[in-house]
């Protein structure tokens, strides 16, 4: 993306500090959205297929990192959104012969400058990255070139896509950020929502004939909430996700993107999320966050790459599911510096500090999130109430600043014993060093944490302390 930064207002610049001690009550008994089972994904570029050996089953590591992320219960799953800039200039070739002794260079984010690589998609890509999804169990978004593609190709690789990726297939998406067309080339410039729509309703009509099952998913727009009403009104019979994207920091080289604004309020997601909601409420198709992460136009480093996303990641992913959103992708890949996972499969993989968002995200687990109140309140410290599936109340609680909190807090309910799990760095700058549960994550996905720390709980009542610049997940015993 490149969008221009007067798009973001100012949020929590220069840091403020947060209250030393702050009571947490949580209602176990009052629902305050759904987290479901694939809600957790991520996000790689479509030029990511050119590398056919890279999305498969043999890719052990990064089914292992894929997996992990699937959680505590091996109940969950994810989603992997294919799409990006790339897909814009990725064409599918159905003789096309695989590169599969290239050498797989990484594939990064890609930072819409120009016209992105040109990349061929085979049938051999798509095969492998059925076996890859039945490796780690996750299903698919599928984003298909609007930009330079014609709709009759668009249903040849579609179609080939369905019939080998058969259920894992969950949406067919149609054009990346068509609302920044026109600033990176792609389109002239008065460029708007009804020249979109009616592109796209050529491209399901071809689509839609060749495969009458296949689900639709839409807008996948970088930035503009506008066009999110009139598009969900239109083919709202059509779709079963609506999907924007949200980068909460950019571009990389303005000063301004620092970790305080990262961590602070953003008032360009509160205006997207309620917009998201709005759309639900009139059409009933739900929202997914189909494509994001920390800064646009590949990351900032310094902000991007630092224990402070990590944080930041997680959050996220709880305030998307509080507004009824239902998934998330993060994007990423290469080395990019947001990128969860980094790495090559020849040169291996290693996870950044996104991963370990991601994870304790997954190991708090699906369920339903509960009302959850903080006293006093403050921007830098929040909580996320959740019953898990099987019953259990939990808390996930971030502190942002740096100094300790102390939490006074009340379950709602009787508990015999609670326990922590950490997930810590070094400093909220520190790019390595971070551990959840007391444990780093290898690169193949193997994690092994230490047992959880267990609090003293009275009744239900507990007193705890959030150590500066931190990340808890508790869990009470019924
Ligand atoms: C989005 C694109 C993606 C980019 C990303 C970025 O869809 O391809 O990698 O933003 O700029 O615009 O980092």
């Amino acid at each position: 993306t490149a969008v221009s930064p007067s798009l973001f207002a100012a949020p929590g610049n220069g840091r403020t500090s947060a209250p030393g001690n702050v009571r947490l009550s949580l209602s176990p008994d009052r629902s305050a959205g759904t987290i479901g089972r694939d809600f957790t994904g991520l996000s790689y570029e479509s030029a990511q297929l050119g590398d056919p050996e890279f999305f498969s089953a043999d890719n052990k590591a990064l089914v292992g990192l894929f997996r992990r992320l699937g959680g505590a219960d091996g109940r969950q799953s994810g989603v992997l959104r294919i799409g990006g800039n790339t897909s814009e200039n990725s064409h599918w070739k159905a003789d096309g012969q695989a590169a599969t002794d290239a050498a797989s260079a990484p594939v990064g984010p890609d930072t819409g400058k120009k016209l992105p690589r040109l990349t061929a998609i085979t049938p051999q890509a798509i095969d492998n990255l059925h076996g890859f999804l039945e490796a780690t169990g996750w299903g698919l978004i599928y984003g298909l070139n609007l930009a330079t593609g014609t709709p009759e190709v668009a249903a040849d690789e579609a179609e080939y896509v369905w019939k080998s990726c058969g259920k894992r297939v969950i949406a067919f998406q149609i054009g990346n950020e068509a609302d920044i067309f026109h600033q990176n080339g792609l389109r002239k410039p008065d460029y708007g929502e009804p020249e979109f729509a009616a592109e796209w309703q050529k491209y399901f009509d071809v689509l839609r004939k060749r495969l009458p099952e296949a689900r639709f998913a839409g807008p996948d727009t970088a930035y503009r909430t506008d066009w999110m009403l009139p598009f969900a009104r239109a083919f709202q019979k059509d779709l079963v996700l609506l999907t924007e994207h949200y980068y909460a920091e950019g571009p990389p080289t303005d000063p301004s993107m620092t970790i305080d604004r990262l961590l602070g309020p953003n008032s360009k997601l509160q205006a997207e999320l309620a917009t998201a909601q709005q759309a639900r409420k009139e059409t009933g198709v739900p929202f997914r966050l189909s494509e994001t992460n920390s800064c646009y136009s590949g990351g900032k480093e310094g902000v991007s790459n630092t224990f402070a996303a990590a944080l930041w990641t997680a959050e996220l992913m709880y305030q998307v599911a509080a507004t009824g959103g239902v998934g998330i992708n993060f994007h990423g890949g290469g080395y990019g510096w947001y990128t969860p996972i980094a790495g090559t499969r020849e040169k291996g993989f290693s996870v950044r500090p996104g991963y370990y968002g991601m994870l304790l995200f997954a190991q708090a687990g699906a369920g339903e999130l509960i009302e959850t109140k903080l006293e006093p309140e403050s921007p830098l410290v929040s909580a996320y109430g959740l019953r898990g599936e099987d019953g259990a109340v939990k808390v996930v609680l971030f502190n942002k600043s740096t100094d300790a909190v102390e939490i006074d807090l009340d379950l709602g309910r009787k508990s015999s014993g609670l326990n922590a799990l950490y997930l810590t760095g070094p400093s909220l700058a520190a790019t390595d060093g971070m551990t959840l549960g007391g444990a780093a994550v290898s690169g193949d996905g193997g994690w092994e944490p230490s047992a959880p720390e267990v609090l003293p709980v009275r009744g239900r009542r507990a007193v705890l302390t959030l150590p500066a610049a931190s990340a808890i997940l508790v869990t009470a015993e019924s």
